[in-house]
């Protein structure tokens, strides 16, 4: 399973050290979401922060890019050291290129899917894309409410799964108890948040071990 730290709700006074201790506690992947204040009312992590958490850690990184015309930011956010890039393929006028630019620098393309948007509705981008990024909750904040209509389109995307060799992950209120039952229904991971990692009782590694331990490993 991929268990993925949202550095979004990490203490920004000492990302570096954040870092660190989210690889030491056996996270397996560092989610990064970016936002322009336009995709979603918010901001998120900088382009310094993202460059900073490549920089220290051997992980995994997954850049979750909630901003519009995406496509203009690709070589940017590869140079900056990311290996996955989702982006929202309402956000650019040409998701095809968006993804072709994504493969062009060599890293992994990925969507998102929005609570309100239809698994149907991004059919002619399963083929194309690796991961895809279902979220639970509005993109745009950490500790945003579930939203439980999401639940039926996990079945849906775990159909296609073995047809387009998809890895999919869950974000957004990611608690234990759904992870528990998303687990069993076949997805590959999760963003850990506000929901199940920050601002929970323990240190990151006795957290994540009994996440770890919940999911059945
Ligand atoms: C939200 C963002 C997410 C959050 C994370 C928060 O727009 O894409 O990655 O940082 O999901 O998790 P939680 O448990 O606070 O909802
Ligand atoms: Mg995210």
């Amino acid at each position: 399973m991929i268990y993925s730290p949202s550095l979004m709700c990490a203490n920004f006074d000492n990302l570096k050290a954040e870092t660190f201790a989210l690889e030491a506690a056996g996270a397996n992947r560092l989610h990064l979401d970016v936002m322009d204040g336009r995709y979603v009312p918010n901001f998120a992590m900088g382009l310094g922060d993202v460059k900073s958490v490549c920089r220290n850690t051997s992980l995994v990184t997954e850049l979750h890019m909630m901003i519009m015309e995406p496509s203009r930011y690709i070589k940017m956010y590869a140079d900056a050291g990311v290996d996955i890039i989702y982006f929202h393929p309402d956000s650019d006028s040409h998701p095809l290129q968006v993804i072709k630019k994504i493969r062009k620098e060599g890293r992994k393309p990925g969507i998102v899917i929005n609570p309100e948007t239809t698994i149907e509705s991004l059919a002619e981008y399963y083929d194309l894309v690796d991961n895809v990024l279902l979220m639970g909750v509005k993109p745009g904040y950490a500790g945003h409410i579930y939203l439980p209509y999401v639940e039926e389109k996990i079945g849906q995307l775990i159909e296609l799964k073995d047809k387009y060799n998809l890895e999919i992950i869950m974000d957004g209120a990611c608690t234990v108890e759904r992870m528990k039952r998303w687990v069993k229904q076949g997805v590959d991971g999760f963003v850990l948040g506000t929901s199940s990692l920050f601002g929970h009782l323990g240190t990151y590694k006795e957290i994540i071990n009994r996440i770890k331990h919940e999911c059945g490993e």
